[in-house]
């Protein structure tokens, strides 16, 4: 599992794509903001910065990860939404997975890191990464926060449909880890090729955007449970504030509450200032 030690890693057990006696590189990559650097420091050790806002991570970061079989080398990556990158960071990790960063060859495996509370949203990428047919392993982080919100994950079925192995992790708790490097270990053992993602070819509508963003909303409503009510209230605010007629209204009432909390609260120290002369 996790280790201490950055020194350089001695000759690794691995067969990986640059020969059997390099180590092996396992690239983690996801949405920002979904732990992607709190899981590389659990993993390794390491202590790089984390912060809960998207964009935190702008450059590459590499560390040692200790598995049962010998060294790897992870790799932090920043947060990107697709594949198809817009901004400067999101092109480096775009272009580390597809091996076209400098003089790298694509990873030998890539750890997709999911937010386990926002399951939907992540699916879209993590398809775009198993298409890309590398041995891929799925971490549903922050497992921790999306119990703590009553919302159950059928992990087996979400492994099935996206066809790689899915572990459920907490980087903040250190749960799942273990597993998680076991599964990693399997998967760059694997001599057969990433299985085909089958979902988002037959049967796809549309064009592949709409095609993805289907699969995904198709696949978050068969695995993934969440407590009546919760969901539900911030839908209702939500279709609320985003009415032209509810906004409106809604901002209006924060305008007029502003400007009497600013008057009501500037006429103590005005009356002050008036007894005072
Ligand atoms: N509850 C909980 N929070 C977590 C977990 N992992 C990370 N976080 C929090 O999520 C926030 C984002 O963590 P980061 O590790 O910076 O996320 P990132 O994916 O590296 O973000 P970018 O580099 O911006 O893409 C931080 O506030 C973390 O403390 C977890 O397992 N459980
Ligand atoms: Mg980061």
């Amino acid at each position: 599992m996790a280790g201490l030690d950055t020194s350089p890693a001695p000759a690794p057990s691995h067969p990986t794509s640059e020969g059997p006696l390099s180590t092996p590189q396992v690239a983690l990559v996801g949405n920002p903001n979904t732990g992607k650097t709190s899981l590389f420091n659990a993993l390794t050790g390491l202590r790089a910065k984390t912060a809960n806002f998207p964009g935190s991570t702008v450059d590459i970061r590499r560390g040692r990860l200790d598995l049962e079989s010998g060294p790897a080398e992870l790799i932090d990556l920043p947060g990107l939404y697709s594949l198809d990158a817009l901004s400067p960071e999101e092109a480096v990790a775009a272009s580390v997975l597809r091996g076209e960063a400098g003089t790298e060859s694509a990873p030998d495996a890539v750890l997709v890191v999911i937010d386990a509370t926002h399951i939907e949203r992540n699916l879209y990428l993590a398809s775009e990464v198993v298409d890309l047919q590398l041995p891929t392993i799925v971490a549903l982080n922050m497992i921790d926060a999306a119990s703590a919100a009553r919302i159950t994950i059928e992990v087996e079925r979400l492994s099935s449909h996206l066809g790689c192995p899915v572990v459920a992790v907490s980087s903040r708790t250190g749960s799942g880890l273990a597993e998680l490097c076991q599964a990693v270990d399997s998967q760059l053992a694997a001599v057969e090729p990433q299985q085909d993602h089958v979902s988002c070819t037959a049967g796809c509508t549309g064009c592949h955007f709409a095609a993805r963003y289907d699969w995904a909303e198709q696949v978050a409503t068969e695995c993934v449970e969440t407590p009546d009510g919760q969901g539900h209230r911030t839908a209702a605010i939500d279709r609320v504030l985003v009415n032209p007629f509810g906004g409106m209204i809604a901002f209006l009432a924060v305008m007029v509450g502003i400007f009497y909390l600013i008057f009501s609260l500037a006429d103590v120290p005005m009356t002050m200032v008036d007894e005072g002369f």
